[in-house]
């Protein structure tokens, strides 16, 4: 296990304990650089009315990034091969941070814009960001904040509960969750938790593969599993009730570079076996997973293909001073998904 930022004096801590290095990325701007990207992120102003304009401003920011770490953000987008979570530390931040809405956003009072250039930026670097209907309104930058009714829900509104191991999954009619899902998900903090104790984890499926128990893969690797629409899908246009996917495996791919999805929202396991095979999957999760307490100035890049990701308990006051990462859903091209357009925007996604 490595801890990457201070950890919890007392929490309900998982211990991850056969992570592997090869699987994690650091990645630290240089304090010049970091005041430099600041300089010129704070020259943008009010991003959204061109958005293809500022993604071309903000891709001309980061181009500015010494060539290594320029390298470094570009390899963990590209190849198959680079580690499945990347810590990047030291980003520049905004002067000064509004309260954290306590309806989960977004804010109405933020003025300037440099936590939006750093994730879009970054997101920039990875692919393209894409806003789903369902999901925050089809923003492209997404709040993640703890919101009073759904402190127990495995969505992120969520705080008192574990946020089990997960992908995001988008529902879709083809009735597979895990094809127009995003390929990448940036994690951007703009407020730590009060008390600090907020982890982010990530369990790489080559590390979960090879934790696994050789029959529990197996069934892993079979189509014995349904899973159930996001949170955000079931409770907006279900009316609560499960929307299941047609039957997949959760792991995939070839052994040296396997798929993984899991739905935070419920997976369906078809038979006893399976179920058998999911509940390990989860506790081997928590064994090799990377852990992260987000700071102010800190992303995590996420693949969403190569690994699941997860989130401790933490308190939420509700108080304005609450937990706030902003988030983006990156997809390495838009052809692909282009079934799945809406005729008002382009980078819009029923
Ligand atoms: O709050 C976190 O650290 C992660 C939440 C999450 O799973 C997400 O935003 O997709
Ligand atoms: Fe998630």
């Amino acid at each position: 296990m490595t801890t990457f930022t201070e950890p919890p004096l007392e929490a309900d801590r998982i211990i991850p304990r056969r992570s592997s290095a090869a699987t994690f990325t650091r990645i630290t701007l240089p304090d010049e650089v970091r005041d430099a990207l600041g300089a010129q992120l704070l020259d943008v102003t009010e991003p959204y009315a061109d958005i293809d304009f500022s993604m071309a401003r903000w891709l001309q920011v980061f181009a500015g990034l010494p060539t290594g770490t320029l390298q470094q953000v570009l390899d963990f987008g590209r190849h198959i091969d680079t580690a499945g979570v990347a810590l990047v530390e030291n980003l520049p931040v905004d002067p000064a941070v509004p309260a954290t809405p306590v309806d989960g956003g977004p804010s109405r009072d933020k003025s300037t814009f440099v936590a939006e250039g750093v994730l879009l930026g970054l997101s920039g670097l990875l692919g393209e960001p894409i806003g789903v209907r369902t999901e925050k309104s089809g923003q492209l930058v997404h709040d993640v904040i703890p919101v009073a009714g759904g402190s127990m829900t495995q969505t992120n509104q969520g705080s008192e509960v574990f946020l089990n191991f997960h992908s995001d999954i988008t529902h879709d009619v083809i009735g597979r969750y895990d094809i127009a899902n995003p390929d990448f998900l940036v994690l951007s903090c703009v407020r730590a938790d009060h008390e600090g104790v907020a982890g982010t984890y990530y369990a790489d499926a080559r590390d979960v593969s090879a934790a696994l128990a050789p029959s529990a893969l197996e069934a892993l690797r079979s189509p014995l599993f349904r899973l159930n629409a996001p949170g955000s899908y079931v409770r907006d246009v279900a009316a609560g009730s499960e929307v299941l996917s047609d039957p997949v495996p959760l792991i995939s791919g070839d052994a040296v570079h396997p798929e993984i999805v899991i739905s935070a929202n419920g997976v369906r396991a078809l038979t006893s076996g399976a179920q058998a095979a999911l509940d390990q999957l989860q506790s081997v999760c928590r064994e090799v997973a990377h852990e992260v307490f987000l700071r102010p100035g800190q992303a995590l890049l996420i693949n969403n293909r190569k690994g699941v990701h997860a989130r401790s308990t933490f308190t939420a006051r509700y108080d304005g001073r609450d937990r706030w990462l902003q988030r983006t859903y990156v997809r390495r091209n838009l052809w692909d998904i282009r079934y799945r357009v809406t005729p008002e925007d382009r980078r819009v996604h029923f």
